[in-house]
């Protein structure tokens, strides 16, 4: 088990203006911030970042999205850090999330869901490196 996860708010959250509000969340929950950046996506980079999803019939929706205006990416440290943070932010669905999560509180809908986490350690460290580089997570 590692103590790192990866995270996106996502264009969503950020044009509605809760960037810092979600980052307050994060950090009350007990994350710490290992690296952060504002940047945004081109349909290439999201593709490339969502290719796990390419064969669902969501993924062009998906990409889009993604790729629809800026977003924060961040490294996180906690301990149990991939599963915490995934209880943190709620089910994928925010109708289904429950109260007090990030989805819950920020969410719009299935599709403009507010916030990314990673779902394995191994993609943690997947996701991480393909937005920062060695010298940006110490
Ligand atoms: P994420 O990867 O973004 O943290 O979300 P997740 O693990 O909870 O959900 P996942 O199954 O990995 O799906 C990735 C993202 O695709 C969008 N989605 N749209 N329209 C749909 O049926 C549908 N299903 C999934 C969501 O934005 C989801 O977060
Ligand atoms: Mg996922």
């Amino acid at each position: 088990m590692s103590n790192r996860t990866f995270t996106m708010v996502k264009p969503d959250a950020v044009a509605n203006g809760y960037e810092g509000a979600i980052l307050e969340k994060i950090t009350a929950a007990g994350f710490r911030l290992v690296a952060l950046k504002k940047t945004r996506l081109s349909p290439e980079s999201a593709g490339a970042f969502y290719a796990v999803h390419r064969e669902r019939p969501f993924y062009g929706e998906l990409v889009e999205f993604m790729s629809s205006g800026p977003i924060i990416a961040a490294i996180l440290e906690k301990d149990n850090a991939v599963a915490d943070f995934r209880t943190l932010i709620g089910a994928t669905d925010p109708a289904k999330a429950d109260e007090g999560t990030i989805r819950k509180l920020y969410a719009e809908s299935l599709g403009r869901n507010a916030v990314h986490g990673s779902d394995s350690d191994e993609n943690a460290r997947i996701e991480g490196d393909f937005f920062f580089s060695g010298l940006e997570r110490f």
